[in-house]
């Protein structure tokens, strides 16, 4: 071996060793880091999937180097409404959950899932941030093996359809296509509104409603933007049926695994998330009916009352309403 090869073996496999050790205390760093995955169906322009990018930032600042937060949207990790069964497991520590999600497991919950029964986003705050949330939350940790840290507004709920057609009470929407998430807690929703609910993931509503497979779909006025549902719908029904919620939730394996300081930052970021999103989606909703107007959608106004009344009774005539704890009703009336 002449003295050249020599020294470039040498030399080769000192920068072999180099790279091993760097990769290694690279993969040390990482490691050392706790891994927080989310999985959400939201679009990446709606203010639900930019709420998480500001949970991230707090962490980050509040605990520098000691999360690895990995925001996984679109349902790109989880199917929508899988997500938590995926944290019960162990394999999911973080999602956005609904009050239809909840109610599967906490029946009383599904008194959420009911039309008119949340008045408007403040009251919502109100319920959930006081003895009420605190109860039923507590429920949730029991029977779902989640904790959850903040509420945020998903924003009201509105029917959405490809052809224009006069709505004015539920009876008008007999016979129409409504597209909801697949459980049969929203399905109730969409009959009970009148129309023929049918269940089909969010991921799916664009192409549905562009094929025809449905008449109609119904979400919140900042979702149907940035989803894009306007490219292929033509009206908005403003029957305001449903101020939607969703729970900012973390799964107990993953909580439990927390020192306290982290549990406290952990928190205050779930909650400057909603605040962001809450903030924002509010400001969006009172002035977002002039872009679909302009996108050549027609905006009408049903009686709401005669929606109010026959949603009301449908769910109060229902099995759901059977397992509402006595009184519940009435306090979140009475919450101001
Ligand atoms: C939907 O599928 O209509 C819905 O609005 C239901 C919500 O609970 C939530 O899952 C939401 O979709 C997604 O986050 C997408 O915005």
């Amino acid at each position: 071996m002449t003295n050249l090869t020599h020294f470039r073996r040498k030399f080769l496999a000192a920068s072999a060793c180099a790279l091993a050790l760097c990769s290694v205390s690279g993969a040390a760093i990482a490691q050392s880091k706790t891994v927080l995955r989310i999985s959400t169906p939201a679009v990446p322009d709606d203010w639900h999937a930019k709420m998480w990018t500001v949970f991230k930032e707090a962490l980050d600042k509040s605990d520098p180097n000691q999360f690895d937060v990995q925001i996984n949207l679109n349902a790109s990790l989880f199917k929508q409404g899988t997500e938590p069964a995926a944290m019960a497991r162990g394999n999911l520590e973080l999602s956005a959950i609904s009050a239809f999600d909840i109610a599967k497991l906490v029946p009383e919950f599904s008194i959420f899932t009911a039309g008119y029964v949340v008045r408007d986003p403040a009251h919502q705050q109100k319920i959930f941030n006081g003895p009420i949330g605190t109860e039923l939350f507590k429920t949730v940790a029991e029977k779902m093996d989640v904790t959850v840290l903040s509420t945020a507004y998903l924003g009201t709920r509105q029917v959405n359809l490809s052809e224009v057609r006069a709505v004015k009470t539920p009876a008008d929407l007999k016979g129409v296509k409504l597209r909801m998430p697949a459980s049969k807690e929203w399905l109730f929703l969409g009959e009970a509104l009148g129309a023929t609910a049918t269940p089909l993931a969010f991921g799916e509503v664009y192409l549905g409603l562009k094929t025809g497979t449905i008449d109609g779909q119904d979400n919140p006025l900042p979702t149907v933007r940035a989803a894009k549902f306007y490219e292929v719908t033509k009206q908005l029904v403003m029957t305001n049926h449903l101020v939607d919620g969703i729970f900012i939730a973390i799964s107990n394996k993953a909580w439990n695994a927390l020192t306290p300081a982290q549990q406290t930052h952990l928190k205050a970021a779930a909650q400057a998330a909603a605040q962001y999103n809450n903030d924002n989606r509010i400001k969006e909703e009172a002035q977002i009916v002039d872009f679909f107007k302009q996108q050549g959608l027609q905006v009408t106004t049903p009686d709401v009352e005669a929606f109010r009344k026959s949603v009301q009774n449908t769910y109060a005539k229902s099995d759901y309403a059977k397992v509402w704890p006595a009184g519940l009703l009435e306090r979140i009336n009475n919450t101001r």
